[in-house]
């Protein structure tokens, strides 16, 4: 029994260093402002560099963005702005709640123009300006071209576009990925990093202390000066959305020309949207079968025309061969 206990203590010592050390790239440098860790209050109620609204609820061990009850709103954010040009936020998160089937909505992590302002975005604005990172647990569509949830995605917006909740903002995201991150008994973390235009979000949720790719895109351009946050929302159906910790790490790269652009002026943009989803069933997309069976049709015509006219050919060349061979 006595082994049992110092076996699993050692276990429990070498996973909390690979995490450490998986969380820790000596090079970069953690930036103290944009990053919130424990303890997580100053003197009285504040918390150094983070504003809180909404249901938000702050403990020694983790920041409740909402409780598992219908319709909260939470709001966490970061009251510096970022001039880093390069970097990667972590969030070690843990989202859990009573519902076995019925849960929701998610939570969204920000880096946004506008900080502090309540809305229908998993509990920010709408037509904001900047990046959203949603991990949304409520799938609001269920059609046949639905994806898995828990779906982490992507959406940059230059405060023109509109996230469409009836279509899991299918229609505006860049990328994204279905992963479990809900009701897990270790620790989920997520990563967000911004390096020389291509942002790239990670997991870490099979408790392997390693990242695993969720996706990565490319001429992604985000000004300067933005703010970090992090939101979340309950409607109907509710869970807790808790934070355990922000780091920001500024990435040590060598020297880019492109680093002395100035940023600061810029709107968000994204080169790349993803495919809209959800046309299965539109006439267009029946249109485009169409033309694409008759391309093939086509192809192979020209294919068998090919073969034929080849074969014409092999056999003349064979029959003057042997019309020679018998001269
Ligand atoms: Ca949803």
């Amino acid at each position: 029994m006595y082994k049992m206990n110092v076996i699993s203590c050692l276990i429990l010592i070498i996973s909390v260093l690979e995490l450490v050390v998986a969380e820790w790239n000596t090079k970069d440098y953690m930036k103290r402002e944009h990053s919130l860790i424990r303890p997580y209050q100053g003197s009285g109620m504040t918390i150094p560099y983070w504003d809180f609204m909404g249901s938000t609820m702050v403990t020694n061990n983790y920041i409740r963005l909402t409780p598992d009850q219908q319709s909260k709103q939470g709001a966490i954010w970061n009251s510096v702005p970022c001039y880093v040009r390069n970097w990667e936020l972590q969030v070690h998160f843990k989202v859990h709640g009573k519902g076995k089937d019925l849960f929701g909505d998610g939570f969204a992590i920000w880096y946004a123009k506008e900080r502090l302002k309540i809305g229908p975005v998993f509990g920010n604005q709408d037509y904001f300006q900047g990046l959203a990172i949603i991990l949304d647990t409520y799938s609001n569509h269920n059609g046949p071209h639905n994806h898995q949830h828990p779906y982490i995605s992507a959406m940059v917006n230059n405060g023109s576009l509109h996230y469409d909740h009836d279509r899991d903002g299918t229609h505006t995201q860049i990328a994204g990925c279905g992963s479990n991150f809900r009701n897990l008994d270790h620790d989920t973390h997520i990563s967000v990093r911004y390096e020389r235009d291509t942002l790239t979000v990670s997991t870490d949720f099979a408790n392997k202390a390693a990242w695993t790719e969720c996706f990565s895109v490319k001429d992604i351009k985000l000004p300067t000066g933005y703010y970090f946050g992090l939101t979340a929302t309950t409607g109907d159906l509710s869970d807790n959305h808790d934070i355990l910790s922000i780091r920001l790490f500024e990435l040590d790269l060598p020297n880019d020309p492109r680093d002395q652009e100035d940023r600061s002026n810029i709107l968000p943009s994204a080169a790349y949207f993803d495919a809209p989803r959800e046309h299965v069933d539109d006439p267009k997309q029946s249109t485009l079968s169409r033309v694409m069976f008759f391309l093939l049709m086509l192809a192979g015509a020209l294919a068998l025309i090919a073969c034929v006219v080849i074969g014409i050919m092999w056999y003349q060349k064979r029959q003057e061969n042997s019309r020679k061979r018998l001269y």
